[in-house]
């Protein structure tokens, strides 16, 4: 992990920029915009609260409902987005083409979990809430906590708000664990866990290798969330996130007083990526997953003393030491493509209930991931890996896109 002030350096320099600050929208601005101006705007957040003020701010004809699903560390690797040739996304791929607009440029308002779901949820850039890491929660901050969030908005506005999965960042509070539920009428905690074949893991952490103790390395160290993947013990329909889109799917089928927001958290492919062998069975075992990327490229990047910048990250090492490149990309796909069957099951849901022709449905991925590019995994950085994020919104009767 890139350390704190790294990244923020990297946000000062790259992202702010790119994300120009005079392009920030508050939700309770309602701004009309025909389809083709929403496509041509590239600023997710603008984007997205655009979409959603409308739906808030509707008075005239019945409000539609909102289906919010948000996919943690969902890079591009998504068929539709093209980052990776080999990427099996059938799920997303069908609502891509039942009318939701692509949206190929969207970045995150910062590239990690805390500052770009604080971003989308409280409508304010991290350079005006000061949200710039996991470990601030956005609850201290005075600028959100005189707004409300985006749940919390639309309760105030006629919605009826539910949720189940990561939404808000987490975070330990005085009075337990904040993990948003106050933000919505009402809250329902995640069910099942993901536990691991044992016998079949690999983990640099622990230095396992197919449930086997790897050769020696220096590269073994603790560094956030453990880097591991294997298939879970658990068949699909027992795991955590395919639990959750489950009950999505039957909440749809209920009749709502109000019309609803309701948010959704999938937590694949967030590490580890622990998922049914099902998922890992789409990709080849012996196939080539690792994408192009140069070994010297960090050479060119000094401070100003002329050192180099940034070294070879260590899960980039210990899976280079042990012939792991392809592996751990394939096991990101087969994460990746679980967090897509679970959409599918949610979608499916909202096919077969009352609520189809009048629903908005927002997916996105909080944003990006390395997987090697740059000898650097996971995220926190200011290149494109870390901040492209996917981003599709269906708006029922949209017929231009
Ligand atoms: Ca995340
Ligand atoms: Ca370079």
């Amino acid at each position: 992990m890139v350390k704190q002030s790294t990244w923020t350096e990297f946000y000062e320099i790259t992202l702010h920029q790119r994300l120009r600050v005079d392009t920030i929208f508050e939700y309770r601005r309602s701004i009309p915009l025909s389809s083709k101006v929403m496509r041509s705007l590239k600023p997710t957040l603008t984007v997205l609260t655009i979409a959603l003020g409308l739906a808030a701010s509707n008075g005239q004809s019945a409000k539609p409902n909102v289906l919010f699903i948000a996919v943690d560390d969902l890079n591009d690797w998504v068929s539709v987005f093209g980052g990776h040739p080999k990427a099996v996304t059938p799920h997303i791929d069908r609502f891509a083409e039942s009318g939701a607009v692509v949206f190929q440029n969207a970045h995150c308002a910062g590239p990690v979990c805390g500052p770009s779901r604080s971003a989308m949820l409280s409508g304010f850039m991290p350079s005006r809430s000061g949200i710039y890491g996991n470990s601030n929660n956005m609850r201290d901050a005075a600028l959100v906590n005189e707004h409300a969030t985006l749940p919390e908005y639309f309760s105030k506005n006629g919605y009826y708000s539910l949720s189940m999965g990561k939404i808000f960042h987490k975070h330990d509070a005085a009075q337990g664990r904040d993990e948003g539920q106050w933000a919505f009428d009402r809250h329902e905690a995640t069910k099942g866990g993901s536990p691991v074949d044992k016998t079949r893991f690999t983990s640099r952490i622990q230095n396992i290798i197919e449930g086997r103790p790897g050769p020696p390395s220096e590269h073994t160290g603790a560094i956030g969330t453990e880097f591991a993947w294997g298939p879970t013990i658990d068949r699909k329909e027992e795991t955590k996130d395919y639990r959750t889109a489950q009950w999505a799917a039957q909440q749809l089928q209920e009749s709502y007083e109000k019309p609803f927001f309701m948010a959704i958290g999938i937590s694949r492919p967030h590490l580890p990526f622990y998922v049914p062998q099902e998922f890992f069975d789409l990709y080849d075992p012996k196939g080539e997953y690792m994408p192009p990327y140069k070994p010297d490229d960090l050479e060119d990047i000094l401070t100003p003393s002329g050192k180099q910048k940034f070294k070879a990250h260590t899960d980039y090492l210990w899976l280079k030491q042990n012939d792991l490149l392809d592996e751990a990309a394939r096991a990101y796909l087969a994460a990746s493509s679980y967090a897509d069957a679970c959409l599918g099951v949610i979608f499916e849901g909202l096919k077969r209930s009352p609520h189809y022709d009048n629903t908005i449905v927002v997916v996105w991925g909080d944003h990006g991931w390395h997987l090697g590019e740059k000898l650097k995994y996971r995220k926190g950085t200011g290149w494109s890996e870390s901040t492209r994020i996917p981003l599709l919104v269906r708006l029922p009767d949209m017929t231009d896109r």
